[in-house]
């Protein structure tokens, strides 16, 4: 039986691309995506032993790079000992399958290796619940591909292939994981949304983290919270979601988020099967959208991921760009605006700039009022406990309560409030 853990180990790996204009900015491989490629090949405990570029001017339709290229490729794999090649373009289950056989060695493409690196690193259940999701679903239409290189890989005489029947079952097997996985993550759907509807009742505004991986979103996180959580120089350090309260003034409190990152071409039986998790973006009061300023490529990779906030329905979200790691930031000058804003995490600059600039954005209107009830309704004093920040109640004529409200609140009870 097939199971996901047997896609094919990572080990030592030729990196190729194919930059064509009949292809779509995603889909397209650039020297860039090229050296992010080989970043990604790093993370997930892979060699690169040599990168080749094609420049085409429309993919061939069989093997994708041009015949020549392909045999170029063959060559080089044979030469440098390779055990695979990955492409950075998303390739076809047929494409990939042909290029297995033209190259001689396991091919893969970017998603398949963005998958590889999901499912070595996710910690929590809901996290590996999203990645077998997506490992499954990435797998189902390569099925074929797969056992004909099993095949070919133990078809010394006497062994048989495992033939129709075999993939047939397991094409069975496989929709039975995903239809499991599905419900579970359901589940995991229905907790989340009873959790989100406890935090709107107690009118908590949230904050949330976003940004291309390795922008500095764990950093900024464990800076403005002292979360202590894992920040490292590697792509997809984190997988899972990590929320804390950030103590912005004494006016205002608010819940904060750190959650995956985005990279260009990711795979959207990833995107597909993280909605679980990406939700809580569109449930945010305000996005904080982290830019590594220091990185040349830091326009494209704000442009994935504006693309992406749109596609989990976060579009209209308020949303701050902090452009990120000014310390080491050399060239020209940032965009400046209303709703821009730079720090170093590292360092700390530019961090209270940022508070006050989330305090502006959350809470327009929230005001410190006393207010004076009357006995007979002692009931809103609770409201006020659950909904507001009470910080001091006094029982003489009537019950006298000094608390931090939001405008929806003070809307309310307007005509409690004692005017000085
Ligand atoms: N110089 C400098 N480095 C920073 C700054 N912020 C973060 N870094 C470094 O950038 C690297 C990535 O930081 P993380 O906080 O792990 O980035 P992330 O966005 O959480 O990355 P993923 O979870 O992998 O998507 C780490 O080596 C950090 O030390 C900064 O302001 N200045
Ligand atoms: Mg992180």
């Amino acid at each position: 039986m097939f199971e996901k853990t047997e896609i094919k180990k990572i080990n030592r790996a030729v990196l190729a691309g194919l930059n064509s204009p009949a292809l779509t900015p995603e889909e397209n491989a650039t020297e860039e995506s090229l050296e992010e490629l080989a970043a990604l090949l790093d993370t997930a405990g892979g060699t690169c032993l040599g990168t080749v570029l094609q420049n085409r001017s429309a993919p061939d339709p069989r093997t994708f790079v041009g015949e020549g290229k392909a045999a170029e490729l063959r060559e080089l794999v044979r030469s440098l000992g390779a055990d695979m090649v990955i492409f950075d373009n998303p390739l076809s289950p047929s494409q990939q399958r042909v290029l297995a056989e033209e190259l001689g060695a396991a091919v893969m493409d970017r998603s398949a290796l963005i998958l590889d690196i999901f499912a070595k690193r996710a910690r929590t259940s809901e996290g590996r619940l999203q990645v077998a999701l997506a490992q499954y679903k990435y797998l189902l239409p390569r099925l074929t591909g797969m056992w004909k290189h099993l095949e070919r890989q133990e078809g010394a005489i006497g062994t048989r292939g495992p033939g129709e029947t075999q993939l047939e079952s397991d094409r069975r097997h496989i929709h039975r994981k995903i239809a499991k996985l599905e419900e579970e993550l359901r589940d995991v759907r229905r907790v989340r949304a009873t959790q989100r509807e406890r935090r709107e009742k107690n009118e908590v505004p949230v904050v949330a983290i976003v940004g291309y991986t390795n922008a500095g979103k764990s950093t900024l996180l464990n800076a403005l919270t002292g979360a202590g959580i894992p920040a490292n120089d590697r792509l997809f350090d984190t997988l899972d979601t990590t929320t804390r309260t950030l103590e912005i003034s004494d006016t205002c409190t608010a819940l904060i988020s750190d959650t995956v990152g985005f990279i260009s071409k990711l795979p959207h039986q990833l995107v597909d099967a993280f909605k679980a998790t990406l939700e809580e973006l569109a449930f945010a009061d305000l996005l904080l959208h982290v830019i590594d300023a220091s990185d040349p490529n830091w326009r494209e990779q704000s442009a994935v991921v504006d693309r992406l906030i749109q596609e989990l329905g976060a579009g209209e979200t308020p949303r701050l760009e902090v452009f990120n790691k000014c310390d080491k930031f050399v060239g020209d000058i940032l965009p400046r605006g209303e709703d821009m804003v730079s720090v170093s995490a590292k360092t700390g600059a530019g961090l209270d700039t940022l508070l006050s600039a989330i305090e502006k954005r959350l809470d327009a209107g929230t005001r410190r009022v006393e207010l004076s009830l009357p006995y007979d309704k002692g009931g809103i004093l609770d409201e006020l406990y659950r909904e507001a920040r009470v910080e001091q109640v006094e029982y003489g004529e009537t019950i006298a309560v000094t608390a931090v409200c939001a405008p929806k609140t003070l809307g309310r009870l307007g005509e409690y409030v004692v005017e000085r």
